[in-house]
């Protein structure tokens, strides 16, 4: 072979080479192509091992043809290499790919608790008469809780069967109505006497929540159950705005065509005292069985705010009158969903949970 020959051979190695490189379809086979041509055992050191049959002077001149002809061969390797890393990101981004326009798996709704509902319309309803909702502790003392509502200590509420007490009697004191015991309050009028204390009239406050009594449980009671209070206190308030409050809420609670009447009543917080009926919801006041064939049901209990708790709470009764109302959660709800017994409420049962 004379040089042209070789010069000839190196450019169709070329041609070959950088033809397989761009035919390779992953780095496996890039590297046999690599292998086959640049390798120790390669086709251009084997094309090159046969310079020897060349007059001296022309040797070197081979080897200038050869260089850039192996460097345009590892180029187009170290491209390709990279060409084909890149195709091998890009087919694993598209197998690890999430649609995340997919729309996800439902979740199933919870919904709130019967009393939290009922709660939270009677909340609604007075609030739009500006009433604002004032919470206070479940433990109380024997002050609040019964002394400054002006009831007295021979008062059967206070007997140690209704009250449950947080701590024994003191052997010292043992009986005496106040002893400084703390207890689990009775209703949440004592949250009504810290609103007193706290704010100044014109107030007006809803005192919602968890109360306690020491009750044998049927289906009509707990030993714990929720009470809603309202109080406001204004100068001028009067049994005829209690009148017009209470008629507006029963319609809207109960239907705006609902029956409703005022009935005398006795609490020692109060005076005078009503106790606040309603058409009855199951017959609409013919008389029946769940209203004791009356035809009325009764809702809630009612007052003028006595001028004694009154002047408990730090105001002035020469001046501001107030009235006040309670009403128990469990019962406004039972009238609604018509639940025949109130131990449903707290048993955590999912089958009556899930009705709501
Ligand atoms: C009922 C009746 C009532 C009150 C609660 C009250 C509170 C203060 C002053 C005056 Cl601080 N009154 N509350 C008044 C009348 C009735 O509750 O049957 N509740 C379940």
């Amino acid at each position: 072979m004379d040089l042209e020959a070789f010069a000839a051979r190196l450019s169709a190695l070329r041609e070959r080479a950088l033809q397989a490189v761009r035919e390779t379809a992953d780095p496996s086979s890039l590297e046999q192509v690599e292998a086959a041509y640049l390798g120790r055992k390669g086709e251009l050191r084997t094309l090159l091992g046969g310079i020897g049959g060349l007059p001296a002077e022309d040797r070197p001149r081979v080897g200038a043809l050869a260089n850039p002809i192996r460097e345009d061969v590892e180029r187009a390797i170290a491209q390709r290499r990279e060409r084909l890393e890149s195709i091998a990101l890009e087919v694993r981004l598209a197998g690890e790919r999430l649609d995340v326009t997919l729309p996800g798996r439902p979740l199933r709704r919870g919904s709130l608790h019967p009393l939290v509902e009922t709660e939270r319309e009677i909340a609604r309803f007075f609030g739009r008469y500006g009433f604002v909702v004032y919470e206070s502790p479940e433990v109380e003392t024997d002050e609040r809780n019964f002394e400054a509502l002006n009831i007295p200590a021979d008062h059967p509420a206070r007997d140690l069967w209704d009250t449950i007490y947080l701590q024994p009697p003191d052997s010292e004191a043992t009986g005496t109505p106040d002893d400084g015991r703390l207890l689990l309050r009775t209703h949440t009028s004592p949250g009504q006497i810290r609103a007193m204390h706290e704010m100044s009239p014109p107030l007006r406050v809803l005192t919602p929540g968890r109360c306690y009594r020491y009750e044998a449980v049927d289906a009509s009671h707990g030993f714990e159950f929720f009470q809603v209070e309202g109080l406001m206190v204004d100068e001028g308030t009067s049994l005829a705005h209690l009148r017009g409050l209470l008629d507006e809420f029963a319609h809207a609670m109960f239907g705006a065509a609902r029956a409703t009447r005022f009935r005398p009543g006795y609490y020692p917080f109060t005076e005078p005292s009503v106790a606040f009926d309603i058409g009855c919801v199951s017959c609409e006041g013919s008389g029946c069985p769940a209203c004791g064939r009356s035809g009325w049901m009764t809702i809630l209990g009612a007052g003028m705010v006595h001028p004694v708790v009154l002047r408990n709470g730090g105001l002035d009764p020469e001046r501001f009158q107030g009235l006040a109302f309670g009403m128990g959660v469990d019962r406004i709800a039972m009238l609604r969903y018509a639940i025949n017994d109130l131990r449903v409420f707290l048993a955590n049962d999912l089958r009556f949970l899930e009705r709501f």
